[in-house]
């Protein structure tokens, strides 16, 4: 049982993060004795939102619920002191690529160790359905009665061209590919900042007002018919691509994260000869 409305996503994400988590903890062989319970090891962050709800009152484990936008400066923080810890961030596009947009940039340049799933509902669901980031052009919300003069952010490709190990997006009706890649994503966190952008269905807010129903398969049809495989872009058009939604892998590549990096700074200070130092001396 959860409190989300009817046709809402997130109990989706929730059923496919836990399949996949089970997945990785399988096959993890932890030695440290802090960790009892494979679940120990585990910090889930939310910000506030609809979808900072996914994790926070339904896993029987350690759930940080932050302000608003906040998620991923605390994540750090606890990574940071913590660097055994394994960070799960869940929030929404308005708390992660709005009011902490700034902290979504930074945590993909520093790459940051931890997985972090962020749901593209098109809108802020929780406070009445305005208009965010990632609001469709033209679309209707209660901020934009006349349709958005604003442009939708491409938070994946964002995520990615700022050094994230690791950014992909898919949606809510393909469930077998988020799984696939909720579960690269818990692997690539070990070492660096793994991003999933989830698109899904706000029937409350924004489906009703923008296609008159709340009916779920709206959206679930859209995501469906209307998307192209990154892999499959070259046999479109530009002009094509502008009304696509582009789904899988935007970047995967093996670079050391940020707390890997600390340790080794840290472990190299004053061994290395500062050269610049020496030149401006
Ligand atoms: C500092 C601050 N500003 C504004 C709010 C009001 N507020 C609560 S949730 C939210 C937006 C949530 O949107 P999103 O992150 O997209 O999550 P959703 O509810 O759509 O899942 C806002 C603006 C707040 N709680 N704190």
């Amino acid at each position: 049982m959860h409190g989300f409305c009817p046709g809402c996503g997130n109990g989706i994400i929730l059923h496919t993060l836990i399949r996949s988590l089970k997945r990785y903890i399988a096959e993890q062989d932890i030695k440290d004795p802090r960790f009892k319970d494979p679940l120990d090891r585990f910090i889930f962050l939310s910000g506030i939102g609809c979808s900072g709800w996914i994790v926070s009152p339904h896993l029987n484990a350690d759930t940080f619920h932050t302000t608003h936008g906040r998620p991923i400066a605390v994540a750090t923080g606890v990574k940071t002191a913590d660097p055994e810890l394994k960070i799960i961030i869940v929030s929404g596009d308005g708390d992660l690529a709005s009011i902490g947009g700034n902290h979504l940039i930074h945590a993909a340049r520093r790459n940051l160790e931890a997985l972090c799933i962020l749901v593209n509902n098109f809108n802020f669901g929780m406070t009445g359905g305005q208009c965010g980031p990632t609001t469709f052009h033209n679309a209707i919300t209660t901020t934009t009665p006349y349709g958005n003069f604003e442009y939708p952010l491409k938070v994946a490709e964002m995520v990615a061209a700022a050094g994230a190990s690791y950014s992909a997006r898919w949606t809510v009706k393909h469930v077998v590919q988020l799984e696939k890649s909720f579960s690269t994503g818990l692997k690539r966190s070990d070492n660096g900042f793994a991003f999933i952008e989830v698109l899904s269905p706000c029937t409350t807010q924004f489906q009703k007002r923008n296609y008159g129903t709340d009916d779920p398969k709206i959206l679930f049809d859209l995501f469906e018919k209307n998307s192209v495989l990154i892999k499959n872009k070259d046999k479109y058009s530009q002009k094509e691509l502008k009304d696509k939604i582009l789904l899988g892998v935007f970047s995967d590549e093996q670079v050391l994260g940020l707390s890997q990096n600390i340790k080794g700074t840290i472990s190299n200070a004053g061994k290395k000869t500062n050269t610049r130092s020496e030149e401006v001396r």
